[in-house]
């Protein structure tokens, strides 16, 4: 492990393994020295993470490593060079990111706020990941986003190769891309991503015979075919995240007045009324004695105690 943390040159994985060679270092006496050399560079890390502190000359890009979280959930474009990350970008939100009919337009992330329904999701634009590329800021970028949506390329005759090559950079960098989330991985350095496949340019793929390929590569995902010229498809894009997300959305109601439907609270999946009040403020969890409940499969106006398990579009009224 020791060559491994020597050669690595990402500082948030050069941390982690620094953290762990720290961790398993017998600690007696003998080794005092090392255990302080190993706990300055740990501090080192940390204080070069946080303050993008450049290192004499070596290339380090840790200003883009973090995007603040925005809205209703955070979805990551990854893809290889000309695959359409970016016109994704530009159709969904009102970011307006450079397009071009050549590979490596993006140079650097960029943001936007995608509306489905009643909530904002924010996407993240990214430079493509291929041989000749990869920004050693995306790993943080990735671990950091709630999901991945790997983008194909329909039209690209190398489609399963960039996308193959993708997936074992990733890997290298121990992000694991996974239809779904339920467990951690046993080995603690790796991290398991959620992921959802857009087959992009749908119309290049006339007989669906790529998108077979496509599926079959990765079986069990969430995929969804995508152009941006089909509205319809668009909006199953949006859907398509919003689902993979796992969140649902919960409106509330002052007695006697109709619901927001502006701002909903977002919870995980399986979460209470008790969470629910707990997003507003802590003190009303604690004062809150019932609520009444508004949604499909329920008793109009039934009233639920604080340990009631929330659905998508339920509406929420307080009593305290
Ligand atoms: N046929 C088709 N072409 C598309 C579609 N979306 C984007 N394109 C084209 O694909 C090319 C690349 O688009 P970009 O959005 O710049 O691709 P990108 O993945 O951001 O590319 P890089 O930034 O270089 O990684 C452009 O010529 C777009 O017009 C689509 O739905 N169908
Ligand atoms: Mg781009």
């Amino acid at each position: 492990m020791e060559r491994e943390f020597k050669a690595e040159r990402d500082p948030r994985e050069k941390l982690r393994l620094a953290e762990e060679l720290y961790a398993i270092m017998p600690k007696h006496k003998g080794t005092d020295k090392l255990q302080a050399e190993m706990k300055a560079k740990i501090s080192k890390l940390q204080k070069q993470i946080e303050g993008g502190e450049k290192k004499h000359g070596a290339r380090q890009a840790t200003v883009y490593d973090y995007v603040e979280k925005e809205g209703a959930g955070q979805a990551i474009l990854v893809g290889p060079p000309n695959c359409g990350k970016s016109s994704l970008l530009e159709t969904l939100t009102h970011a307006k990111p450079l397009v071009g009919d050549y590979p490596y337009t993006t140079r650097e992330p960029m943001t936007g706020m995608m509306t489905f329904e009643t909530v904002q999701i924010q996407l993240i634009d990214t430079p493509p990941i291929s041989p000749e590329s990869y920004e050693n800021y995306l790993s943080g970028l990735i671990l950091n986003a709630d999901l991945v949506v790997l983008v194909a390329d329909l039209g690209a005759a190398r489609m399963i190769e960039d996308l193959k090559f993708i997936v074992e950079k990733l890997e290298e960098r121990r992000i694991l891309l996974k239809p779904e989330v339920i467990e951690r991985p046993d080995d603690p350095r790796y991290a398991y991503k959620k992921t959802i496949i857009c087959a992009h340019k749908e119309y290049e793929d006339e007989d669906g015979s790529r998108r077979a390929k496509l599926a079959a590569m990765f079986p069990g995902y969430r995929m969804v075919a995508t152009s941006i010229i089909d509205d319809d498809s668009m909006e199953a894009f949006k859907k398509g995240v919003f689902d993979a997300l796992n969140i649902n959305r919960v409106y509330t109601k002052p007695v006697g007045h109709d619901p927001d439907y502006k701002d909903p609270i977002i919870l995980k999946i399986g979460g209470t009324v008790e969470d629910a009040a707990m997003t507003l403020h802590k003190d009303f969890a604690q004062k809150m004695k019932y609520a009444k409940i508004w949604g499909e499969g329920k008793f109009q106006g039934q009233r639920v105690q604080k340990d009631f398990v929330l659905s998508d579009g339920d509406i929420l009224e307080f009593h305290v």
